[in-house]
């Protein structure tokens, strides 16, 4: 049994909610589905001009260039090797790889790996304006709801209004946060949090940072600063470094990540946006790219819209029309 029918078949069943996934994917859906679609309409048999199609709708989708060769060579091989030109089929054993290329490269936590004793640091980077600030509000709401005791850290002392809007969440949550002076040192606020955050029992600390677009030297010693503080507090912090990219970025977000893993050790990807773009083929892009893997993604502007990333749900969004 293909890929697809296997997902047509586990989501059918009313226990699993991939509602969710469906309607954020609607644009991207739209934009690979339904042109998968009309291609295996076009063509009775597969032949060099549909596979040249092909590459162009992953290319047009955001999977980028290098992933797309590689499975379009791959697709290619294996109609040539059990003799298939039925234009679906041919898209089933695209579907297929692209599946079994994300699966391949091992399994995936998504959660976040909470300490057993102290709390747990997770800081968050990304470049201006990816959803940063709305993203640590989202998961702090998910982890509040799972009975745990949050604490936000507004260390995005760079840009004017940045602590109030972080402010704003905190009282919507009704946690605590912790915040200093527009212009004070990032790792000073840090580490306030560090020690409000031992001193208070916290089970999960979030720390936001300033997504000013600086060189990489100036960002490795700031990001790099603000872990040594973190550390001295508190043993091993930070425990998850989360880099936000948005997907309506497309190739642009692949670049970013690559920069940021230069300089860090990122743990986790948050993909927000989904809900605004076409290019939802931008996490296998970032997981073909990178190796590091997408633990959540945004799915709207709401603090419910964060979802944990689930591939057969994503793949399910990005293939089957309702
Ligand atoms: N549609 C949609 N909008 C989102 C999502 N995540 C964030 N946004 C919006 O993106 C805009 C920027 O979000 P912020 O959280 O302020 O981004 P930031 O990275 O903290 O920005 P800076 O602090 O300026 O670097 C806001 O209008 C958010 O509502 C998402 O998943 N879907
Ligand atoms: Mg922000």
């Amino acid at each position: 049994m293909g890929l697809i029918s296997f997902l047509k078949d586990k989501f059918s069943k009313k226990d699993q909610k991939v509602d969710k996934y469906q309607a954020g994917l609607t644009r991207s859906r739209k934009n690979f589905s339904s042109k998968l679609h009309n291609l295996s309409e076009r063509y009775k048999t597969v032949n060099q001009d549909y596979f040249d199609e092909l590459e162009q709708i992953l290319i047009e989708s955001d999977v980028g260039i290098s992933f797309t060769l590689k499975v379009i060579e791959d697709v290619l091989n294996t109609s040539k090797k059990e003799h298939i030109s039925n234009p679906q089929m041919i898209n089933e054993i695209l579907i297929d790889k692209l599946f079994v290329d994300y699966a391949e490269k091992g399994d995936i936590q998504n959660e976040i790996a909470f300490r057993k004793d102290g709390p747990t640091v997770l800081l968050v980077v990304g470049v201006n304006g990816v959803g940063k600030t709305t993203t640590i509000a989202k998961l702090a709401h998910r982890y509040i709801k799972q009975n745990m005791k949050v604490l936000l850290v507004a260390a995005d002392t760079f840009r004017a209004g940045a602590v109030e809007q972080l402010k704003t969440w905190a009282e919507r949550l009704h946690i605590d946060i912790v915040t200093g002076q527009q212009g004070t040192d990032p790792a000073s606020v840090a580490y306030d949090g560090m020690k409000k955050a031992k001193a208070e029992n916290i089970d999960l600390v979030i720390v936001d940072t300033a997504g000013r677009l600086q060189t990489k030297n100036n960002l490795m010693l700031e990001l790099g600063k603000i872990k040594r503080v973190m550390a001295k507090e508190i043993p091993d912090a930070p425990h998850e470094i989360f880099l936000i990219i948005d997907a309506t970025t497309g190739q642009n977000g692949v670049v970013q990540a690559k920069a940021f893993k230069e300089v860090t050790d990122v743990t986790g990807i948050v993909i927000t946006k989904m809900d605004g773009t076409s290019k939802g083929g931008i996490i296998l892009a970032i997981r073909d790219g990178l190796g590091v893997p997408v633990r959540f993604i945004g799915l709207g502007e709401k603090l419910d819209d964060l979802e944990e990333f689930d591939l057969d749900k994503y793949l399910y969004g990005l293939c089957v029309e309702n």
